[in-house]
């Protein structure tokens, strides 16, 4: 697949998921890198550059690629030759993707440790990281159920379902408004997140921070599953996430819409959940509670990272 074709399919959500869409990062990079191998140096950075910039227009919220494609290319500065750029930018891509996966089972490893024998968890979209812990919990022969979202507009929750279905995990499929409803039957939540800022505030799909908010109030536990390089080192120097706000269309049709002239309709596809909401943050460096997500940025991510 071309880099082209991996930019494309990030921004239609045919590549989804913070995790998915950093690895796939990569490894365009990786073949974009090795496609450009007979470019003399300065055109192959500039070639580089240009395909970076491609990979992060596509979507603006989470971070996982804008580090990935950081992680990446690290190295082209220092690189004395093509060639050498060239096996630089693979082994940084073969070694981000490795440990993005080895990450998803450490994580898989301390959310499972939280979630007890009967327990029911409350999950909300399709995120890698969380339903790691779910699946494990169950490999491990707890007993355990799951509530799952609807998740409008996309209906993300339908590959959620499908995948504890495969697992065997029993599972109670709801609509995104019924959450309040349900939490007095869930014992904890666990969500991924496609962001953490430097102040322990999670962005994650819309409508998380509602379920975080319930899951106060009922005071249950609220465990946000994230790899490392889903932290955002750009919020220490004040830099806010950007909220992507996707086409109406996809929450009314366009014939519908026209219909309706003095009707707007508003798409915004994450939200911001609050530090105080959130109980622990699950990462491949161990859980940490979401005011140290400053150690997590300075310690495992680099402030300072090369800018592009
Ligand atoms: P993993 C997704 O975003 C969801 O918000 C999900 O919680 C998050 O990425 C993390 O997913 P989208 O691409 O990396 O569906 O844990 O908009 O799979």
């Amino acid at each position: 697949m071309s880099l082209s074709d991996t930019a494309d399919d990030i921004r239609s959500m045919k590549i989804r998921g913070a995790g998915k869409i950093a690895r796939e990062a990569a490894a365009a990079l990786r073949s974009f890198a090795g496609e450009n191998a007979n470019l003399p140096l300065d055109s192959f950075k500039s070639a580089m550059k240009d395909a970076a910039e491609t990979l992060l227009a596509t979507r603006p919220t989470a971070v996982s690629l804008p580090n990935a494609v950081r992680i990446t290319l690290r190295g082209i500065d220092d690189a004395a030759s093509t060639a050498d750029a060239v096996e630089d930018i693979r082994r940084r891509a073969d070694a981000f993707i490795r440990k993005a996966e080895e990450a998803l089972d450490i994580i898989g490893e301390i959310t499972a440790s939280r979630i007890r024998d009967g327990d029911t968890v409350l999950t909300h979209c399709n995120s890698k990281a969380a339903l790691a812990g779910i699946i494990r919990a169950k490999e491990q022969g707890k007993d355990i159920r799951v509530i799952a979202t609807e998740v409008r507009p996309w209906n993300q929750g339908l590959l959620t379902i499908k995948t504890l279905n495969d697992h065997k995990i029993p599972t109670t499929y709801i609509v995104d408004s019924a959450v309040r409803y349900f939490m007095p039957e869930a014992d904890l939540v666990i969500v991924g997140a496609d962001a953490v800022t430097v102040n322990g505030a999670v962005i994650n799909k819309i409508g998380t921070s509602q379920i975080a908010a319930a899951a106060h109030e009922a005071r249950k536990n609220f465990i946000v599953a994230a790899e490392t390089f889903k932290f955002a080192p750009q919020t220490m120097g004040g830099t806010r996430i950007e909220i992507e706000e996707r086409p109406a269309s996809e929450v009314l049709s366009d014939e519908a819409a026209a219909a309706l002239p003095y009707v707007t309709v508003r798409n915004p596809v994450f939200d911001v959940t609050p530090a105080e909401y959130i109980d622990l943050i699950a990462t491949e460096e161990g859980a940490i509670p979401p005011q140290l997500a400053y150690i997590i940025m300075k310690e495992h991510l680099g402030w300072g990272a090369k800018e592009l």
